[in-house]
C-alpha cells in the first residue's frame, strides 16, 4: 500500500481471541490497509496455546497470556516497518479489546512501563509487570459460585441487571476478581497494584502508563452502576471478598477492602473525544511514530463494532455469525436479566442493547442439512432451504423452538419443540411434522425472539415515527386481539406492553457469514419490519474499524476545540456503497401471533 497521498492516518486495534488486528484509516473513513497477526501460527510452542488461549477442562477456566499480547504488538509493528509503514503519520490510534478480560499488575508496572527500552523487546521488559501472567478469557466458565455471591449480594439476577446492565456471568470482570481475590491466590490479588480490563490494557501499552478503564467497557464488569455512573460499593466488596453478608466481612473490611479495590481500578474515563495521552517514547524510538501521536480511549469489541457504521437510536445490528448477536442503539436504559446494557462509547445519551444467542447458524445449519440429505443435495448447498423458505409467504400458525445447545435467551438446555395454535387459539405441542416445515418456523422463531426482546429497548420508535403507515387506533386494535387470544404477554419474566410489543426499529443493518444469504436475512426483515429499511453490510474487521473511525473523530474533535456527534461525523463520511439496501415483504402485522405464540411457548421449556 503507498500512502504518499495520505498526510493524516489512524490505526484501530483490535485484540480478540485469537488475533491481534490493526486498521490504518484515514480521516475520510478510508479503510486503507490491515495488519495482523494470528497468536497461534506464531506463538503457539512459547505460549502453550490452542485457538489463542489456555484451556482447563476440569475447572472450566480459559486463559489469555498477557505476555503473548505484548509480542503480538511488537510484532504486528514490526511487520508494519518491514513494509514501510510512515508511523510518523498516525495522528491518533484507538481500537478495542474483547470484553471483560481483565489483566493485573503489579506495583513494578508503573516503572517499567515508563523506561521501556526501544532496543528490546516489550515482552521481555514487562515480565514482572504482571501480579498474574495470564488474563481470564470470555469464554472461561469457572466463575459459578461466583454468579451466585454477586446475585445474592443484591437480592437476584434482576437486581443486579437493574444495576449493572446484567445479570452475573462467568465472564463478567467482578466475578473473575472475587476468584483470584477469594480462591486462587488472595496474596497476588492483595499484590496487584492496578486491574485493567483488554481495551484498557492495551492503551496503557501504547502510553507507556497505565491509564483508567473506559466507561462503556466498565459496564461489562458486574460492579459498575450504570444510572449512578459510578462503582456500587457493594458489588466492589463482593469482587473483593469482603461483602458483610456474602463473605461474613465486619465493617472495618469492608470499608479496607472496597478501599483497595477502588484504587486498583482507578478512576473511569467518561465517554469522551479527549486524547489520554500521547504514544510512549518506546513506540516513537522504534517504529518512529511522531512524538504528538494521541492515544484516544479504547472501548470493548462489541461496542467498537456498533461505531463501525452509522447507527442511530432505534437501529439494529444483527450479526449472523456462529452465533446471533443483535446490538442495537437505545436511550432507554431498560435492563433486563436476559440482555446486556453498556454505555455507548461516543454517543454519552446513549447505550447499547446486546442479545447473545448461542443457537444461530449451527442450529439452521442442521435443518439445512436434514432438507439436503431428503433431496439428494450436497451438505453446503443452501439452495432447497432458500426456495422453501422463500415460497413461505404467511405466518400459518406453526412454530418451532431449535436450540441443539443449551440457549443464552431463554435460559433453557437444549431442545427442539414445535407447537401449533388450534382452533381455540391454544398452544398444542406437535411430536414433529415434515421437515420443510422447520426451514421458515426456524428462521421466524429465531426473528420473532429478537422481536420480543428489542421491543422494550426501541419503546416509543413508533410514536415518534412518521412514517409509520399504521395508525395507532389499528395498532391498538391488533393489540387488543392479541391480548385477547394469547392474555398478558411476558418475556423473561417481564411485562411486555402496547409500546414494546409494537415498536419498530428503524433500520437494520445484517453482517456475518449468514447475512450473505438473501432469502434468511430477507424473511427477517419481514418480520422484524424496519421503517427505514433493510441493510446488508460486508465490513470484515467491523472492531477494528470502529477503533480507527473513533481515532479520527476524537481528532477532528480535539481540533476544532467542540463535540462533533458522532451520528453527524459518520453519517458525513461514511461510504454508502459498502451497503446494499434490499427490499422484503411486509410482514410486521402478520407476525403479531408469532409474537403470542412464542412468548407462550417459552413457558414450556425445559431447564437444566
Ligand atoms: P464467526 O465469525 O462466528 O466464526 P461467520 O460470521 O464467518 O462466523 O459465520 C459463519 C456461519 O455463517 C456458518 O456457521 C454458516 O452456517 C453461516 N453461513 C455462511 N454462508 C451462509 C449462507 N450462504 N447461508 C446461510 N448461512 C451461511
Ligand atoms: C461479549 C463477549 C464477547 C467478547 C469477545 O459479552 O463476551 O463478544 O467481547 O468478542
Amino acid at each position: 500500500m503507498n500512502f504518499n497521498q495520505e498526510s493524516n492516518l489512524f490505526l484501530g486495534f483490535d485484540l480478540s481471541t485469537q488475533q491481534l488486528k490493526i486498521i490504518v484509516s484515514n480521516e475520510n473513513l478510508k479503510h486503507l490497509d490491515t495488519y495482523n497477526v494470528e497468536f497461534d501460527s506464531v506463538f503457539k510452542e512459547k505460549y502453550g496455546i490452542h485457538k489463542g488461549v489456555i484451556e482447563n477442562d476440569e475447572t472450566g477456566e480459559i486463559l489469555s497470556p498477557v505476555l503473548m499480547w505484548l509480542d503480538s504488538i511488537d510484532y504486528v509493528f514490526n511487520e508494519m516497518k518491514k513494509d514501510n509503514f510512515p508511523f510518523d503519520k498516525v495522528k491518533g490510534v484507538s481500537g478495542s479489546g474483547m470484553q471483560h478480560g481483565s489483566i493485573y499488575w503489579s506495583a513494578d508496572a508503573k516503572k517499567l512501563l515508563s523506561n521501556l527500552d526501544s532496543n528490546q523487546d516489550l515482552s521481555s521488559q514487562l515480565d514482572d509487570a504482571f501480579s498474574f501472567k495470564t488474563s481470564p478469557n470470555w469464554q472461561d466458565h469457572s466463575t459459578g459460585k461466583e454468579i451466585k455471591d454477586f446475585e445474592n449480594a443484591v437480592g437476584g439476577a434482576d437486581n443486579l441487571a437493574d444495576l449493572t446492565g446484567s445479570r452475573a456471568h462467568y465472564r463478567f470482570t467482578g466475578l473473575q476478581i472475587r476468584k483470584l481475590a477469594t480462591r486462587l491466590n488472595p496474596k497476588l490479588y492483595s499484590q496487584t497494584e492496578r486491574i485493567s480490563l483488554v481495551s484498557s490494557f492495551v492503551a496503557s501499552v501504547l502510553l507507556g502508563s497505565i491509564t483508567n478503564i473506559e466507561q462503556a467497557d466498565a459496564c461489562g464488569m458486574n460492579v459498575y452502576d450504570i444510572s449512578q455512573n459510578s462503582y456500587n460499593d457493594e458489588l466492589l466488596a463482593v469482587a473483593a471478598g469482603v461483602h458483610p453478608k456474602i463473605d461474613g466481612a465486619s465493617d472495618k473490611d469492608y470499608q479496607s477492602g472496597v478501599a483497595e479495590l477502588k484504587s486498583k481500578l482507578g478512576d473511569i474515563n467518561p465517554i469522551s473525544y479527549k486524547s489520554i495521552g500521547k504514544i510512549s517514547p518506546y513506540f516513537v524510538e522504534k517504529y518512529g511514530f511522531s512524538v504528538n501521536t494521541n492515544i484516544y480511549s479504547f472501548t470493548g469489541d462489541n461496542l467498537a463494532t456498533i461505531i463501525s457504521l452509522p447507527l442511530l437510536q432505534n437501529d439494529i445490528l444483527i450479526s449472523l455469525g456462529t452465533s446471533t448477536t443483535c446490538l442495537l442503539i437505545t436511550e432507554n436504559y431498560t435492563p433486563s436479566s436476559q440482555y446486556h446494557l453498556f454505555k455507548h462509547p461516543t454517543m454519552p445519551n446513549h447505550y447499547m442493547g446486546m442479545i447473545c444467542y448461542c443457537n444461530g447458524s449451527l442450529a439452521r445449519e442442521r435443518i439445512r442439512n436434514s432438507i439436503n440429505e431428503k433431496y439428494h443435495l450436497k451438505q453446503n448447498d443452501w439452495s432447497k432451504f432458500n426456495e422453501i423458505l422463500d415460497s413461505s409467504k404467511k405466518f400459518d400458525d406453526k412454530l418451532g423452538i431449535y436450540f441443539p445447545l443449551g440457549e443464552i435467551v431463554p435460559n433453557a438446555s437444549a431442545q427442539i419443540k414445535r407447537f401449533k395454535l388450534d382452533s381455540n387459539d391454544k398452544l398444542a405441542e406437535v411430536g414433529d411434522w415434515e421437515i420443510e416445515e422447520d426451514v421458515s418456523s426456524i428462521v421466524e422463531s429465531q426473528t420473532l425472539s429478537c422481536r420480543l426482546r428489542s421491543g422494550p429497548m426501541l419503546t416509543n420508535s413508533q410514536s415518534k415515527d412518521s412514517s409509520s403507515n399504521l395508525h395507532s387506533s389499528k395498532l391498538n386494535s391488533i393489540y387488543q386481539d392479541l391480548t385477547q387470544r394469547f392474555g398478558e404477554l411476558y418475556t423473561d419474566g417481564k411485562k411486555q406492553t402496547f409500546e414494546s410489543l409494537t415498536a419498530k426499529p428503524h433500520k437494520i443493518y445484517y453482517v456475518g457469514g449468514a447475512s450473505n444469504n438473501l432469502s434468511i436475512i430477507k424473511k427477517m426483515g419481514s418480520i422484524l419490519g424496519p421503517t427505514d429499511g433493510n441493510f446488508k453490510v460486508e465490513i470484515p474487521n467491523a472492531c477494528a474499524l470502529g477503533g480507527a473511525y473513533k481515532a479520527s473523530w476524537s481528532f477532528k474533535c480535539e481540533k476544532e476545540d467542540k463535540w462533533i456527534e458522532y451520528n453527524d461525523y459518520i453519517s458525513s463520511l461514511f461510504n454508502f456503497d459498502d451497503v446494499d439496501n434490499f427490499k422484503t415483504e411486509e410482514n410486521w402485522e402478520n407476525y403479531f401471533n408469532g409474537l403470542g405464540m412464542l412468548a407462550k411457548m417459552e413457558d414450556h421449556l425445559n431447564h437444566d
